[in-house]
């Protein structure tokens, strides 16, 4: 037997013994180990170096002896690595105790934003007087959001609603009012009147401050058939601000002007903190406004092909946001979209 081939052999010896004993110590033990044995600068790559010095009748016999040893053990550590995983398993195992009289981990629960609950509760109601809810699009065409509500392109109250160009016949909407002449384009009368409330978020070059937001949501609400009147917007807003703010609320209209709605109104609620005396809240006056509304302009109803001799309608856009401050006593707008679970978690 040559040398190289005797030293073969007592490397796999020794290394299987070491093995042996590494089985009860640690992972770090049995890697340095391997690096040691079988690594690149590793006894097994020294022996092969010997290789060149043997005669060619032996360097394929040595050279195989050398492959065998490698695979018995790279099997060998492998091996090993299992038994010491598992003992280390086994080990853990033995010095754990569970204290079952541990309280248990609380699962946080997330909830609904603040804004979502505000809208889903004002959808619940009007689903319930057989309104639709209609989905509108935050990018819109000019053509709907100011031509289609009465706001020609050189009109100076289109000031009021400056907003986010993407082209110039495309904006980011400044209000959900755009989806009244989408709603009424598609609406087939013969079937009855149109009543509709379309909530989603709006878009305007507003300076961020505590009550304003350059966006925020709105729901836009419609009814348009025969012989609407007055009396039913008055009597459809006082029942909803009733039943968001409590059955002893009082609401004023104010005349107003917007381009869409004639007559146009501003609807204050009976502030909810004083009862109509005068507060900090409602700046000493006893009401507090909530939202614009309506009798649809003629010219509205006709953009959209209807007869506006025989059909009238009326229409009104609130603020969520400003329906949940004065709900909940918010006193900053920016608290809704900062995504603060201490302040999302009060509702
Ligand atoms: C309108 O946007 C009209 N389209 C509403 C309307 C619809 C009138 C149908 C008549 C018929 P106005 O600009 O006032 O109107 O906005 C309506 C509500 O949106 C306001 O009462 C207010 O609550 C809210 N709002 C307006 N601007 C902001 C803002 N920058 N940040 C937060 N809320 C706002």
């Amino acid at each position: 037997m040559s040398n190289l081939e005797q030293q073969l052999v007592e490397l796999r010896q020794t290394t299987l013994e070491q093995l042996k004993e590494i089985q009860h110590q640690g992972e770090k033990e049995l890697q340095d180990l391997r690096v040691a044995v079988l690594g690149k600068k590793g006894s097994l790559t020294d022996l092969l170096k010997g290789l060149k010095d043997l005669s060619n009748d032996m360097k394929p016999i040595v050279g195989k002896q050398v492959n065998e040893v490698r695979d018995v053990l790279t099997a060998a550590f492998e091996e090993t690595a299992q038994k010491v995983a598992a003992a280390k398993i086994q080990q853990q195992l033995a010095s754990e105790t569970i204290d079952v009289t541990l309280p248990g981990r609380q699962v946080k629960v997330g909830k609904r934003h603040v804004l979502t609950q505000t809208s889903e509760e004002i959808e619940d109601i009007f689903l319930g007087m057989g309104f639709q809810i209609v989905d509108g699009f935050e990018v819109e065409k000019d053509y709907y959001n100011f031509e289609r509500m009465n706001l020609p392109k050189d009109h100076p109250a289109r000031d009021m609603q400056d907003t986010f160009y993407i082209t110039e016949e495309i904006l980011m909407r400044t209000h959900t009012s755009p989806v009244q002449a989408r709603t009424m384009d598609q609406h087939d009368f013969s079937k009855g009147a149109l009543k509709m409330i379309s909530p989603g978020r709006v878009f305007r070059r507003d300076t961020d401050d505590a009550t304003h937001s350059h966006q925020f949501h709105q729901i836009e609400g419609l009814v348009v058939g025969e012989n609407v009147s007055m009396g039913d917007l008055k009597g459809t807003l006082e029942m909803i601000i009733k039943k968001m703010f409590g059955e002893e609320r009082q609401i004023r209209l104010r005349p107003s002007y917007f381009p869409f709605t004639e007559p146009s109104v501003e609807v204050d609620v009976s502030c909810f903190k004083c009862g109509g005396d005068g507060c900090n809240v409602c700046k000493k006056t006893g009401w507090i406004e909530i939202l614009g509304a309506g009798m649809v302009h003629p010219q509205v109803l006709e953009m959209s092909g209807i007869d506006s001799t025989k059909y009238s309608g009326f229409a009104f856009g609130l603020g969520q946001e400003r329906i949940a401050m004065l709900r909940y006593g918010i006193n900053d707008i920016r608290g809704f979209y900062q995504g603060d679970v201490r302040f999302s978690e009060q509702f």
